[in-house]
């Protein structure tokens, strides 16, 4: 049997229901956060959890829980699914009201549901890489949220599965911004170079985490925009996210990045990635290196 969680209590999947007018539902009045689980363990909580109650805070809504409570919830509600690989999904919305597009003045509480998801690690894209479109950036400005309204992403992403691509990797004008569900990073003379965070990419945790490792193994790496230009003569590139961990990108709109093979410091960089997660989840077994 699969539980969920439904505003501070587990219950059981199929009995975790919201209203019709839920603000989620209809208007996307809300935001969400995934947690990577190897090894039954949740894979940089406290980073997500904090950007979760960020987002919240940032369009208003106050969740009833402190991080702790909601750590030692899904803790539970982890244990209780037995999910050893795989990510949890959670959302909290303004709750339901009579639709309007005002805010509820009554005594609304927000709708908060997490659920588990089975998956593995994508064993064969990480070793062998994947391609990515190029899109125009057509999002909201407000990219920092984690937003529930993802419509923007998921046109881009749709559009790159159509051309048989694994992303889409957006810009503004000349300027790369972010991938539709992940960071974008490209490799310039040694150097690794990713979208300073702004409102206009979500500051990844999993960025963060390469960030950090670079600066601790003297890899130069620059938090900047850069252009179109850029990243079609870059020496490598790759993708992150929660669930793509560090994704070589071997092709962009049909150009070869690195004669189409993951480059050496994306391969140097998912082996200080792999060791991060065994830090921090133990031992992994599914390994490509
Ligand atoms: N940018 C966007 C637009 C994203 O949706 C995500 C992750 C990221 C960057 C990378 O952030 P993390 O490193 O914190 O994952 N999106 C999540 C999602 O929707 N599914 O999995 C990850």
């Amino acid at each position: 049997m699969e539980f969920a969680l439904l505003n501070g209590s587990i219950i059981e999947r199929s009995e975790a229901k919201v209203d019709v007018e839920d603000r989620g539902y209809q208007f996307g009045d809300g935001v969400y956060e995934v947690i990577r689980i190897y090894n039954g363990k949740m894979f940089t909580a406290t980073d997500h959890l904090k950007r979760f109650f960020k987002s919240a805070e940032s369009i208003g809504i106050s969740i009833p829980f402190t991080i702790l409570q909601l750590k030692e919830m899904l803790q539970e509600l982890l244990i209780k699914n037995n999910l050893e690989t795989g990510n949890i999904y959670m959302q909290v919305t303004r709750g339901t009201a009579p639709r309007n597009h005002l805010f509820p003045t009554e005594n609304v509480v927000p709708t908060l549901v997490a659920y588990t998801i089975k998956g593995v690690r994508p064993l064969d894209s990480l070793k062998s890489g994947v391609k990515a479109i190029l899109t125009e950036d057509i999002r909201w400005l407000r990219c920092d949220i984690k937003s529930l309204n993802l419509l923007g992403n998921l046109l881009a992403k749709q559009k790159a599965s159509e051309q048989g691509c694994f992303e889409a990797v957006q810009h503004r004008g000349q300027d790369v911004t972010e991938g539709s569900s992940s960071n974008i990073f490209i490799v310039k003379d040694g150097t690794v170079i990713t979208h300073e965070s702004n409102h206009l990419i979500l500051k990844g945790i999993t960025r963060d985490v390469i960030l950090d490792l670079c600066t601790k193994n003297n890899i130069p790496v620059q938090e900047r925009t850069f252009t179109l230009t850029e990243i079609e003569s870059a020496e490598e590139a790759f993708l992150s996210s929660t669930t793509a961990e560090v994704m070589p990108v071997i092709e962009i709109d049909g150009k070869k990045i690195n004669s189409g093979i993951p480059g050496p410091l994306t391969r140097k960089l998912q082996n200080l990635f792999k060791l991060e997660i065994e830090k921090q989840c133990g031992v992994l077994v599914d390994n490509f290196l």
